[in-house]
């Protein structure tokens, strides 16, 4: 039987390669994709994410978009990610049929959950809200997922976010809307985690690409290729290394056991210096599961042998 999954991303170049990588996957039956405005510009997301979709011939499944825009918003420069995307030769004449009325995300989210007959999981390669404000508005639809699989925090490490009145303790993906992240992990659903102590581990690296290059007949191949050269200029001054973040996270549906997991209890921080902060508790009413190590070598072979297919 398929797994039945629910994606939710906020269009960064490796959401989008955590969408192909989604779909190279026979064992997974996508049920929808919706978009969180958070990592991107929400339109130029919304043609990506379509384009793919049509691309590996899954243009049924349905796409949401998220109206509800963070706390903390990202810097505009990362946000443009999709538009060059959209421009890549594989993709720029993709034509997409787009809905006259697109599912605003928490409709989407809940229609879903409401009709699988068993619970269901949720992959999440940004912030938390749309999931979040799905359970808040229907709170008899948290026994229907299964588990929450989610790219976000920094439990034992330093955080990604570098800004005005912050100390740098905080992931991206849960400074956005630390909030919604609080909620979640109170929610007591269950939480697989991948936070920067395991994403740090496996950086966008040049000798990953020339593999992947050697590999590039193969229509997934190449345009994966192309998407993450476009991550190499990377960016504002106090970061230097894109890393596999999303895509780590995602690949746990195909490789689970190159993962090893501690069970934390965690609490997040929403106020000023540390807010998002994911920290850790010696006692805690909810414990998430979280991925700390991986087998490096697995997980890149692992995209080597996913990515080696014809569109
Ligand atoms: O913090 C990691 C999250 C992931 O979901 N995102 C990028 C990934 O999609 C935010 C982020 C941190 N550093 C970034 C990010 C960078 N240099 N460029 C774009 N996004
Ligand atoms: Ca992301």
């Amino acid at each position: 039987m398929p797994q039945a999954l629910l994606f939710d991303h906020d269009g960064g170049v490796d959401d989008l390669l955590s969408l192909m990588l989604v779909l190279t996957m026979d064992h997974i039956d996508l049920k929808g994709v919706s978009i969180t405005p958070a990592d991107c510009i929400g339109d130029y997301a919304e043609e990506s994410t379509r384009k793919l979709l049509q691309l590996f011939s899954q243009s049924k499944v349905p796409v949401a978009r998220g109206n509800y825009h963070g706390i903390n918003a990202f810097p505009l420069e990362w946000r443009a990610g999709p538009m060059v995307v959209n421009a890549m030769p594989l993709m720029i004449n993709v034509e997409i049929a787009k809905p006259t009325e697109v599912l605003e995300s928490v409709e989407l989210l809940a229609q879903e959950l409401q009709k699988a007959e068993e619970s269901i999981a949720v992959l999440m390669t940004g912030p938390c809200s749309n999931l979040v404000r799905t359970l808040q508005r229907y709170p008899e639809l948290s026994t229907k997922v299964k588990e929450v699989i989610w790219m976000g925090g920094a439990v034992d490490t330093g955080g990604n976010v570098v800004t005005y009145n912050h100390n740098s303790t905080a992931e991206w993906n849960v400074f956005w809307d630390p909030i919604s992240s609080k909620r979640l992990f109170e929610s007591g659903i269950p939480i697989t985690l991948f936070p920067l102590d395991v994403t740090n581990s496996v950086p966008v690296n040049y000798s990953f690409l020339k593999d992947l290059a050697r590999i590039a007949d193969y229509d997934a191949a190449n345009l994966a290729g192309q998407f993450w050269a476009s991550t190499l200029n990377t960016i504002p001054a106090y970061e230097y290394t894109y890393y596999m973040w999303d895509i780590l996270a995602t690949s746990y549906l195909g490789i689970p056991d190159a993962f090893e997991f501690e069970e934390i209890p965690l609490k997040v921080a929403t106020q000023a210096p540390n807010a998002g902060q994911t920290i850790r508790l010696k006692e805690g009413e909810y414990k998430a599961k979280v991925a700390m190590k991986v087998d490096k070598d697995r997980f890149y072979q692992y995209l080597l042998q996913q990515f080696s297919i014809n569109f």
